[in-house]
């Protein structure tokens, strides 16, 4: 078994349940910081103000979070919840081993280093948003699941291995998401893990490039190395510096219009990025133990999700932002 959870003792929790009629696309395995628990986790992009980089500035405040364990040189199985799918995009994983509770909140010094990178198809390959056909998690609405990761309009799942040379200990398991349809945005969902099986050995990590941040809205103004810039309309991102691991699961695009503030490092959709061991195009990929064979986490406490009357979503959005309650 490669992954396995441990759980804490759970807390009730009061539930307030209330029907979503759309909702972005959350990582729900790895099970992220606050997934139940105050202060919940945001199903928003980052806004760099109330849901800052990193992780929406969600981190260990309470002991019912889910630790998951992961093996250095094993795949994880990374799953989503959610509809808001936005025509799917390109993703980054990553790790980082800066404490979220040092100075009494998340580090945005933070090093996010990246273990493995998709161009496209992350995390569906649809048109726009999902088709609401059940109930998440967190009582969201929840789309169709592919149950692999090569489905169309339906969540995909993804193992994503994990390299041998990771130090053991505990860590940060990022996942970011530059959506290819609507505004211009960057999420970020964070989850505890525990490193085994791997080194004592920082170097190698040291090497891994970190993640892309364009599109992180520039009122955040306390990360270092950062030149906000955004990406355009319509956009499969070609990351910059996409590391050497990761699939093309669909071809990177160019914006349909280059917005003033472009994000000019990223590199033409005509460069395709090549990765170790991508084998995309033969379509060959280890065949996946369906999530629900892996130890899942087990639900702790209740769900308390609540949409705000107004929606709260921004002019021009596409599609509603639901709003966790007690952010
Ligand atoms: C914040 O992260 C940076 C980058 O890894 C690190 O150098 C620094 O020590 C961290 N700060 C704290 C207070 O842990
Ligand atoms: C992946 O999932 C989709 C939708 O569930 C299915 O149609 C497709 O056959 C699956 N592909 C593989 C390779 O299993
Ligand atoms: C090891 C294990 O539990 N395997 C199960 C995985 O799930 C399939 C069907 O979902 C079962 O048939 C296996 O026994």
């Amino acid at each position: 078994m490669v992954v396995k959870t441990t759980v804490s003792v759970a807390l009730a929790a009061i539930a307030l349940f209330a029907p979503l009629a759309s909702s972005h696309i959350i990582m729900s395995l790895p099970q992220p910081y606050n997934f139940k628990t105050d202060p919940f986790v945001q199903k928003d992009p980052l806004d760099g103000d109330s849901f800052k980089f990193p992780c929406q500035g969600r981190g260990h405040t309470v002991d019912s979070d889910i630790t998951t364990v992961v093996a250095g040189g094993a795949p994880m199985p990374v799953t989503f919840t959610g509809t808001a799918a936005h025509g799917g995009g390109s993703c980054q994983f990553s790790v980082s081993y800066d404490d979220p509770q040092a100075a009494g909140g998340w580090n945005a010094s933070s090093k996010f280093k990246t273990i493995y990178t998709l161009i496209g198809g992350c995390p569906a390959s649809s048109a726009g948003n999902l088709k609401d056909s059940g109930t998440g998690a967190l009582d969201n609405a929840d789309g169709p699941h592919c149950g692999n990761d090569s489905g169309k309009e339906c969540i995909r799942e993804f193992l994503i291995p994990f390299p041998k040379f990771l130090k053991n200990g505990p860590a940060v398991f990022s996942w970011t998401w530059h959506n290819r349809v609507g505004n211009h945005e960057i999420y970020q969902n964070c989850a505890p893990i525990i490193i085994t099986g791997g080194t004592e050995d920082e170097s190698e990590i040291e090497a891994l490039p970190e993640i892309f941040l364009g599109n992180l809205p520039a009122v955040q103004t306390d990360v270092p190395g950062y030149k906000p810039c955004h990406l355009g309309q319509g956009q499969t991102v070609n990351y910059p510096n996409p590391g050497k691991y990761g699939r093309v699961l669909e071809p990177p695009t160019d914006p349909e219009a280059i917005p003033s503030d472009y994000c000019s490092d990223v590199p033409p959709a005509s460069v395709i990025p090549k990765f170790v061991g991508d084998d995309s195009a033969a379509g060959a990929f280890p065949t996946m133990t369906p999530v629900s064979n892996m130890t899942n986490p087990t639900p702790i406490g209740s769900v308390f999700l609540t949409l705000p009357t107004d929606g709260g979503i921004p002019a021009g959005d596409y599609g509603p932002h639901p709003t966790t309650k007690g952010t």
